[in-house]
């Protein structure tokens, strides 16, 4: 799919083809954010799961706004705010040539698309040329090994398994010792994701960890949060359980051609200041993109993407 359409269908998901962020909030050629129409302005962000810390932030870039932005639109004020927020979490994820093989380890969850996700990126990096191995590391139910399997196949990657109940950590050091002597550039370990109030889940995750950086000290080079957007404020409190255990150095956030309206984006801008590095709008394999967020604040605000 050509960028424009998956911004597009990013931009049709969010703004269900109009602007719910402005739409008949700013009579016609208004040039401030009055009180009032920043009040209406406030509860519609609040509604959308923006969260507090961030509403309050934007609300008030626009009742002061900086130097330089006097002769703005109000609507233009809100993109540009919007944009720079955006902006502190924009930082695409790189696959460095001295890390091999570079490691991801996928974590999250039950349900929120980290095998899903596994399988775009397999998909994406095996076209880029990339050598790619997967560790079914979600060694709990048997369909999550076939599941993968199923990506693995479609991508054109390979697959390290081991029967379903087997030590996750095991399975993912298998993976990357075989690959280091093959010579794979990317390995990304797929992970069981029991509720994450479980301390045996963060355990777990933390023994994979260790597991992998025996092999190599720098790895893993990218912990790879995965969030549901619809799960909205939810989403953040799983984030920072996450982060606190393992250190999370990136998110993907999923289901943002569902009902969430992607607010969510700027609770994490503001509250976690973690890497956003893709989303997902779909469930097929082109389905995910690379944060960009003067793209995602056009598609937030309903304006045309180009
Ligand atoms: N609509 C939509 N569904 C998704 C997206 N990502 C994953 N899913 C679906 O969410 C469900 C759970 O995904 P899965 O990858 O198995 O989650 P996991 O438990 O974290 O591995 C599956 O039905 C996926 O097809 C997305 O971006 N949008
Ligand atoms: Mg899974």
């Amino acid at each position: 799919m050509p960028v424009s359409g998956i911004f597009g269908k990013l931009r049709a998901s969010l703004s269900q083809g109009r602007a719910w962020l402005t739409q008949d909030l700013l009579g016609l050629g208004a040039k401030t954010w009055d009180p009032a129409t920043l009040e209406e302005l406030e509860s519609r962000l609040l509604l959308a799961d923006v969260g507090v810390e961030a509403t309050e932030w934007l609300i008030d870039r626009l009742r002061h706004p900086p130097r330089g932005t006097a002769q703005l639109e109000p609507t233009e004020l809100l993109e540009v705010s919007i944009a720079d927020l955006l902006r502190t979490v924009e930082q695409p994820l790189e696959i460095p040539a001295e890390s091999r093989p570079f490691v991801m380890l996928v974590v999250g969850v039950n349900g929120t698309g980290k095998t899903t996700t596994i399988g775009k990126l397999a998909a994406r990096y095996t076209h880029e040329g990339y050598s790619v191995v997967l560790a079914a590391g979600d060694t709990y139910r048997a369909a999550a090994v076939e599941q993968l399997g199923e990506w693995a196949k479609r991508a054109t990657a390979t697959i390290t398994a081991q029967a379903s109940g087997a030590d996750p950590a095991a399975v993912v050091f298998d993976a990357l010792s075989s690959a280091k002597n093959r010579g794979i550039d990317i390995v990304i370990a797929d992970t069981a994701g029991r509720l994450h109030t479980a301390s045996g889940l963060m355990d777990e995750l933390k023994k994979i960890k260790r597991v992998i950086s025996r092999i190599d000290p720098t790895a893993p080079h990218e912990t790879l949060l995965v969030l549901d957007a619809s799960q909205g404020q939810n989403a953040l409190a799983q984030a920072a359980e996450f982060n606190k255990a393992l250190g999370v150095s990136g998110l993907v956030i999923t289901k943002l051609d569902g009902t969430a309206k992607g607010g969510i984006l700027l609770a994490v801008a503001r509250q976690l200041a973690i890497p956003v590095r893709f989303l997902a709008v779909g469930e097929s394999v082109d389905d995910l993109i690379p944060f960009d967020a003067a793209a995602f604040t056009k598609a937030l605000l309903g304006a045309d993407v180009p």
